[in-house]
């Protein structure tokens, strides 16, 4: 039976540091034991409509899997972890609360740290940059603040770690070095249990062998 395949930026620009979106769907097949194959997309052949028809908005990651085609990375890994165990607990009311996370990283914690990720890139030499960025990180504080205090000394956020702990985790990776998150120690502690895990490391060395074979000019244009 052939693999489930995902698309994945032929040259991301994070330099394959684990930010591409593609990261969170490769970690969740590394923690279910599922293979998968990648292909390769560049800025071009995203706004194709090949591609288009996959993803709509002309971004990856996609997902297929014999007659199904999936967009939005959180639905992707809610896929994976639907198909094997590892992800979701068995328990229907555990599993709803960990998808509850799932939602939470992508609806409640995400947005505001993505609106002052691209405030930094597209509004830095603007008059009013300065003073909106305090606003930008205000915003951030007061989710992560929460979100700091409900976790509390416990390693995860349900009990055992779960694809709301994986969105999660890859979400608060945006704030590294923004030194938001020093406010918090429970969550840079949060992170680096998630990234110490076997399988964040085996997603991580996929994506980043992309941009090393890209950058030794072995993956042609
Ligand atoms: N909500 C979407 C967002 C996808 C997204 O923003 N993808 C980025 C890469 S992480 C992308 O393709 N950016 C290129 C573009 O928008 O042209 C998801 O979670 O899958």
């Amino acid at each position: 039976m052939s693999l489930p395949v995902i698309t994945a930026f032929r040259n991301s620009p994070d330099r394959g540091r684990g930010f591409a979106r593609d990261m969170r769907v490769r970690w969740a097949f590394e923690e279910v034991g599922q293979p998968y194959d990648v292909r390769l997309v560049s800025f071009e052949t995203m706004k194709e409509p090949a591609h288009l028809a996959l993803q709509p908005f002309g971004q990856i990651p996609t997902y297929e899997e014999g007659d199904l085609a999936l967009f939005e990375s959180g639905a992707i890994v809610l896929r994976i972890a639907e198909q094997r165990a590892g992800l979701l607990p068995n328990d229907p009311d555990a599993r709803a609360r960990a998808i509850g996370w799932m939602f939470c990283a992508l609806n409640t914690i995400e947005p505001p740290i993505l609106e002052r990720e691209v405030a930094g890139f597209t509004e830095r030499d603007r008059t009013w940059f300065e003073e909106r960025r305090p606003i930008l990180e205000d915003r951030i504080h007061n989710r992560v603040r929460r979100l700091s205090d409900r976790l509390g000394d416990a390693d995860w956020l349900d009990g055992a770690f779960s694809a709301g702990d994986l969105l999660m985790v890859t979400v608060l990776r945006r704030l590294e070095r923004s030194g938001i998150l020093e406010t918090y120690p429970n969550l840079p502690a949060y992170i680096a249990r998630g990234l110490a895990r076997p399988a964040y490391q085996r997603a991580y060395d996929a994506q980043h062998a992309v941009f090393v074979a890209r950058s030794s000019g072995e993956t042609g244009s």
